[in-house]
């Protein structure tokens, strides 16, 4: 039987992990759960020595296959290249990336034991499918050990112009990592055509590839864009059980009638918060109309908080917080409320199904699931509106959001200030066109699409080789 093995940096496991999960989390445990099969990765633990074999347990119809890290590989591997490197170069964010080679090392290194302690749980059928910029090296080493299935890639973040990727002194390797992949699958149309163009570059063309993928004279590996879903009548059922739920009722007790302005987002530079505070304290100013008769609520836990940037926005936003409440705030009313912590998603989906405005505006972002979630959890017949970065996956199929740059405050308030003047009769029109684009790209649709198009990829490998 075939099964799907899933490889990503960081498995979630049930129970333990399920609040802090990110979207690559989300979106894999999904697609595993209608497949059934394996997903291999980091536990989230370190040791000193060096990791062991994997330890399996089985859920249902996945085994969660998981090892440690080496500290020493947490800091160079993790925090380092994968984070401090490729991170920011897929972001656009260059003042926040560094290189060093010895980090750069180790994430090789990294790569080759996960192919080690992966190998002896592959069967010939496996489909393998490695998730993310952790693991871009993983197929070139699996495929050195002799492993011949199919192996696919996805990219969860974007993948940048070749005048920014060129800051990484070793781009042309990875690169060519990836043309060992029977398939690389993007988000979106622009993060396709940016690889594209960096594969066209003359110091890439120039590279032999020994062990590359060739599907054809003029075309280095499969490619294709894959815009991930979310699970709609999941996010449907739970934001209804749990709007109705002692948190949710205390939450909307709170608000005292007021709208509510909510975002939940990891802790990370790329999902713009301070700007976004900014923004929220420029509505207090530009439009007065809006003091003590909306509330904001910003979710954000700490995530990579070894990595340096980001104890930064922390405290960045505890004082902003600290400001513009001090400015606005009442006797009964203070505008910001930021929680540094999860939630499990229930309670989530039940604020995003109270709330007037999702204010969803990172900086730049692979996708955002948060942005479809929050569409999901409306009610049809009163939906409150997303106002969305357009520098979001996510803008590229939410069409009908309010969409605003995330680096224009004045704009951003500007964009609040409409979505919570929307007439109701605009506000369903944007959820009807936006809810039915969730449903048809729905994470069904993204396991299915890529599974296939992995499969249909290795069978012309196969063929023409
Ligand atoms: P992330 O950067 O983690 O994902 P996102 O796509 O928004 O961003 O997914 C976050 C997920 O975690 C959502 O399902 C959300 O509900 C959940 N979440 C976020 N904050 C939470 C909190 N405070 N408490 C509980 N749950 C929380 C990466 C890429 C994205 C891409 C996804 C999927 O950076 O661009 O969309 O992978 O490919």
């Amino acid at each position: 039987m075939t099964r799907l093995v899933a490889v990503s940096n960081r498995v979630a496991q049930p129970n333990t992990d399920s609040k802090s999960a990110g979207g690559l989390a989300v979106g894999v445990l999904a697609a595993l759960e209608e497949y059934g099969g394996i997903w291999f990765g980091w536990n989230g633990k370190t040791t000193q020595g060096e990791p062991g074999d994997p330890k399996l347990d089985q859920v249902g119809n996945i085994t969660y296959a998981t090892i440690e890290l080496n500290e020493r590989s947490f800091e160079l591997y993790y925090n380092g290249f994968s984070n401090t490197s490729l991170w920011p170069v897929c972001h656009y964010l260059l003042g926040y990336f560094r290189y060093d080679h010895r980090e750069y090392d180790e994430y090789r290194r990294v790569n080759a034991l996960f192919a080690r302690k992966l190998l002896p749980l592959l069967r010939p059928s496996d489909i393998i499918w490695v998730h993310d910029y952790h693991l871009i090296p993983l197929a070139s080493e699996l495929r050195r050990a002799g492993i011949k299935n199919p192996i696919g890639f996805f990219l969860h973040v974007p993948f940048p112009d070749i005048e920014v990727l060129r800051v990484l002194p070793v781009y042309t390797q990875l690169l060519r990592c990836l043309c060992t992949y029977d398939l690389v699958g993007f988000h979106t149309q622009s993060d396709l055509r940016s690889f594209n163009e960096a594969l066209s570059q003359d110091e890439f063309g120039g590279i032999t590839l020994a062990d590359r993928r060739r599907p054809s004279s003029d075309q280095l590996v499969h490619t294709g864009v894959f815009p991930i879903g979310i699970d709609v009548d999941d996010c449907q059922q739970l934001a209804q059980v749990a709007h109705l739920e002692d948190k949710t009722r205390r939450m909307v007790r709170n608000l005292r009638d007021r709208d509510l302005i909510i975002s939940v987002d990891r802790l990370d530079y790329s999902k713009g918060l301070e700007a976004r505070f900014r923004a929220v304290e420029r509505l207090f100013e530009n439009y007065p109309a809006n003091r003590n008769q909306v509330s904001f609520i910003q979710i954000a836990p700490t995530t990579r908080a070894g990595v340096r940037g980001y104890t930064d926005i922390r405290h960045a936003l505890e004082q902003a917080t600290g400001e513009i409440n001090a400015e606005f705030a009442d006797i009964d009313w203070a505008p910001i409320r930021y929680l540094n912590r999860a939630f499990d998603r229930g309670t989530i989906m039940g604020f995003f199904h109270e709330a007037a405005v999702g204010l969803v505006t990172p900086v730049r972002d692979g996708m955002n699931l948060v942005a479809k979630e929050f569409v999901a959890s409306q009610d049809p017949k009163d939906p409150g509106v997303l106002v969305l970065s357009n520098l979001a996956g996510a803008a590229q199929e939410l069409t009908d959001a309010v969409l605003v740059n995330p680096y224009d405050i004045d704009g951003v308030a500007d964009g609040i200030h409409r979505a919570l003047r929307m007439p109701l009769g605009e506000r369903k029109e944007r959820y009807d066109s936006m809810i039915a684009v969730l449903r048809k790209n729905d994470i069904t649709a993204w396991r299915t699409r890529f599974v296939d198009t992995l499969i249909a990829a290795h069978e012309h490998v196969r063929l023409v080789s």
